[in-house]
């Protein structure tokens, strides 16, 4: 399985619209390959309607189980559970991935390259947010920003618009492991709101579905957010 996407060159160029500021990331210690999903992987079941999924960490798995996948190779044990280290561990996999020139950082260019070629979906100006389409796809799903997602966020478990800069902790354009790994545990706390040191896909899929749901007449301005 091919965890990195194929260039998409519709939607070059406008990263100034916020997008574009630049972020590094330095990484430190070698992270293990993903592992592929085996045992114990529960049966797939569709869990991203837009076909796409995006993870914590910002990585594109365009597949209608993308969120399956994205959990299957974290999983580093293969035991169903998804623990801080392992979740960490896939964050600084990603990191070393957008790396491309591998000095230990991800740069603002790096960072432009993930925006454009890597997840060109999350940008403002790729179709899933083109104008027209706030309120409605057509077949009856609201759109994103009729939800109140942007970004990333309308793809994925967190509302982070965009998670590479996201973990630029300290705002200087660049993402070290360190910075990274404390995304780790803070996104991780999000997702695990009884601090129970565990992730399950079930309920992993559970907050998706929640997120991709159709909001009441009030949803767009009062959407459920339990991160
Ligand atoms: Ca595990
Ligand atoms: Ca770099």
């Amino acid at each position: 399985m091919s965890r990195f996407p194929s260039r998409c060159p519709g939607v070059l160029g406008g990263l100034g619209l916020g997008l574009g500021l630049g972020l590094a990331l330095a990484l430190v210690g070698p992270v293990s390959a993903a592992p592929q999903a085996t045992q114990g992987s529960p049966a797939k079941v569709p869990d991203s309607a837009s076909g796409l999924f995006v993870s914590p960490f910002g990585e594109p798995f365009r597949s209608s189980h993308g969120l399956a996948d994205w959990f299957a190779g974290a999983d580093g044990d293969h035991n169903g559970i998804l623990t801080l280290k392992e979740f960490t561990a896939d964050g600084l996999r990603f990191l070393t991935v957008l790396d491309t020139d591998k000095d230990g950082r991800v740069d603002g260019f790096e960072n432009s390259t993930y925006e454009n070629e890597v997840a060109p979906e999350i940008l403002p100006q790729s179709a899933v947010f083109r104008p027209g389409r706030e309120d409605s796809d057509g077949a009856g799903t609201p759109a994103p920003r009729a939800r109140g997602l942007e970004g990333a966020s309308t793809f994925g478990l967190l509302d982070e618009p965009q998670p590479v800069r996201g973990a630029d902790l300290n705002y200087d354009g660049k993402i070290t492991a360190a910075e990274q790994a404390k995304a780790a545990e803070r996104r991780f706390g999000f997702l695990d709101p009884e601090a129970t040191g565990e992730l399950v896909l079930p309920a992993l899929q559970s907050r998706m579905t929640a997120r991709q749901a159709p909001p009441t007449s009030f949803g767009r301005f009062f959407r459920r957010r339990p991160d």
